[in-house]
């Protein structure tokens, strides 16, 4: 088992860097648009549900919510909790230095489990409505419904907690909005969606919204590790690249043995080509000078395997902002 080989990290990268910078820049226009939508429908709104990736508690969370959280009652959902590290000491760490930020309401959820849990109906919703309560309603006040807007960057779960939420009060099985395994399935404010009857509790989607400009370039790249980015803006072997340099840093071998190498591996060029010889992903290219057909690793597919094993908790649940 080569998952730790202690004081091997000296011998690895100390610092990461990216040949362009500007790769991790994503602002299309349906997130300025949408920044936008939200801004007006917040006169509608209750209270802000945040949605977040466990995996990154501090990186993405960013000044672009800012107002929102201040002008409501706030609650922040860290999901795909299932893949992240969930010892007791970094959760308890993760609470605090979130309350220095001022976030007091912190849930760590798996919303794929939802049903094993009560969470969503005895708990979070109930909070919506007596965090509501408990503040001045301004516009909104003596109504007897409440109306939530889920808030986040992308591919967090924000379309899946609310098809959870409907699910575990009405049990309406089918969705309500569309869910996917890339940033960007939402694209617009949703109309009020009822997921709660008397009283009736509505809750609005958003499309997920990215900072301009990511503040520095490990921010970015464990964004672009959770899939909040594209793969294919920032690239699949620049994410791998990274990978590779946060596990060694951290000592963290579990790739070793996972992709059948001899020992751990500090270049990316190198353990790519490894992992697309012992998966056969071998590209056919022609060779101008020769005209003959040269058989070459396909490291953008291995880079791909490399992604999908992190992505599913195989190489090991993660905190990446373990250092923040
Ligand atoms: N492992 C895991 N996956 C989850 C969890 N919640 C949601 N997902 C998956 O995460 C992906 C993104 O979910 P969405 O609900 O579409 O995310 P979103 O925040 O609405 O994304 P955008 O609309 O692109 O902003 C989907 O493949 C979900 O199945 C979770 O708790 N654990
Ligand atoms: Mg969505």
């Amino acid at each position: 088992m080569a998952s730790r080989l202690p004081g091997t990290a000296r011998s690895f990268r100390s610092k990461f860097s990216l040949p362009n910078e500007n790769v991790l820049r994503w602002f299309p226009g349906h997130m300025h648009k949408g920044l936008g939508e939200m801004q007006a429908r917040l006169k509608d709104i209750d209270c802000v549900i945040e949605i977040h990736d466990a995996r990154i508690p501090f990186s993405g969370r960013d000044t672009q919510f800012r107002t929102f959280i201040q002008l409501r009652p706030h609650i922040l959902l860290l999901n795909k909790a299932d893949l992240a590290d969930s010892k007791k000491s970094q959760v308890l760490n993760i609470e605090e230095k979130l309350k220095e930020q001022g976030v007091d309401t912190v849930f760590f959820t798996d919303l794929r489990q939802f049903e094993k849990s009560n969470l969503l109906r005895k708990e979070i919703l109930p909070l919506v409505k007596e965090l509501t309560d408990s503040r001045p309603r301004y516009n909104r006040e003596g109504l007897n419904e409440y109306t939530a807007m889920v808030i986040g960057v992308p591919n967090v779960g924000k379309s899946t907690f609310i098809n959870a939420v409907r699910w575990a009060n009405l049990n309406r099985k089918g969705k309500a909005v569309s869910v996917g395994d890339k940033a960007g399935v939402t694209r617009h404010v949703s109309n009020k969606i009822r997921v709660d009857n008397s009283p009736p509790v509505y809750i609005i989607d958003t499309p997920g919204i990215l900072t301009p400009k990511v503040p520095d370039i490990e921010n970015g790249m464990r964004l672009g590790l959770c899939s909040c980015v594209p793969d294919h803006l920032v690239g699949e072997e620049n994410l791998a690249d990274y990978l590779l340099y946060w596990l060694n840093k951290r000592e963290n071998f579990s790739y070793v043995d996972y992709f059948k190498l001899d020992g751990p591996v500090d270049n990316a060029m190198v353990f790519l080509t490894k992992v697309a010889v012992n998966n056969q992903k071998v590209l056919r290219v022609r060779d101008v000078a020769t005209n003959q057909i040269e058989r070459k690793p396909d490291l953008q597919a291995a880079a791909l395997i490399v992604l999908r094993a992190f992505r599913s908790g195989e190489l090991g649940r993660v905190l990446l902002d373990d250092d923040m």
